[in-house]
């Protein structure tokens, strides 16, 4: 198992892109192409992580990278792995690198058909919670109560923030029944590197879900991008988990920080009332029993008596 001191010295994704200082998304890309290596053909629909590698003369990748429409990542990477069969190439790695807003709104019937067909495929999704590509809109992973362009503050009733739950991708992911799902923190390097690790070594179906901030949207300092994927974990505001051939488990237990130390650490949370805070407490206690309850009835079956 690589920890991260053995990661290879050499980049597949390498400097010289164009994203903000402390990008989330960045840092993903770099770290799983370090595990991903060579071999990799790598599929982008539009996000920030196309506009910052592969703007034509230049390509931060050092792999194939192709940029396809925003729906079709998950279709063009299972067609690509195919035909990469049929040539006997069986040994490279199609992945495709999508943000929320290209996994969880307008991908989704792509990724969802490609889980459903038990596709050869590695999807990565690095969440930084928005579609922060094209200025900062809500999508369906943006948190309760977040400030976006697209969930403005007013004095009217809609006017504070995300008035929803952020959507939970990877449950959905689950229930394709696919041999791997999951979710990753960048505050979390070695449980990161360890599911990249397998993610690369398991054939069909595989859904990566990594936290990846962004101080733009998040309306932070670009030095907080690691701290604040720690925390999130740790007020269990995201959890850590992994879906392995049909078993659930949680990675870590969190220390339930206090939720306000995330929320105050970020601008887009800023203007949140104390109702609205306890609202979304609640929604971190209920989805820690819902987690609980699965990682209960898929976890680890005891062994047969005898
Ligand atoms: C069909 C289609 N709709 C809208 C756009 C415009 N668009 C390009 S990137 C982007 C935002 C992508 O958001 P996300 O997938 O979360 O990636 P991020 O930019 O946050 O990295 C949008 C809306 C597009 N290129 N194609
Ligand atoms: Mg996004």
């Amino acid at each position: 198992m690589t920890t991260v001191k053995e990661l290879p010295e050499e980049d597949w994704f390498e400097s010289g892109h164009t994203a903000c200082p402390g990008c989330g998304g960045a840092m993903t890309v770099r770290i799983a192409m370090k595990v991903l290596g060579p071999d990799t053909v790598v599929y982008m629909p539009a996000s920030c992580l196309l506009i910052f590698s592969d703007m034509y003369p230049f390509n931060a990748f050092k792999v194939p990278s192709l940029q396809v429409l925003f729906e079709t990542s998950a279709i063009c990477a299972s067609g690509i792995k195919r035909a990469l069969k049929q040539l006997g190439k069986d040994d490279v790695t199609v992945v495709a690198f999508a943000g929320d807003g290209g996994t969880a709104d307008i991908g989704m019937q792509a990724l969802s058909g490609a889980a459903e067909r038990n596709e050869d495929i590695l999807y990565i999704c690095y969440d930084n919670e928005a579609y922060m590509n094209t200025g900062i809109q809500r999508s369906g992973t943006t948190p309760f109560g977040a400030w976006t362009t697209t969930t403005p503050l007013g004095p009217e009733a809609e006017g504070r923030g995300k008035l929803e739950y952020k959507k939970d991708v990877p449950r959905i992911m689950m229930a394709h029944d696919v041999p791997y799902v999951a979710t990753a923190s960048l505050g979390f390097p070695a449980d990161l590197l360890k599911k990249l690790e397998k993610a690369k070594a398991k054939k069909g179906f595989r859904y990566l879900h990594v936290l990846s901030p962004c101080p733009i949207g998040w309306r932070t300092d670009s030095d907080k991008t690691v701290d604040l994927a720690k925390l999130a974990v740790e007020t269990g505001i995201f959890t850590l988990l992994e879906y392995e051939d049909g078993v659930l488990r949680i990675s870590r237990e969190p220390r339930f920080s206090p939720v306000r130390d995330y929320l105050k650490a970020q601008g887009r949370f800023r203007h949140m009332t104390d109702e609205q805070v306890a609202t979304l407490e609640a929604w971190v206690r209920e989805k820690w029993e819902r987690d609980r309850a699965l990682a209960k009835a898929l976890g680890p079956k005891p062994a047969a008596p005898g």
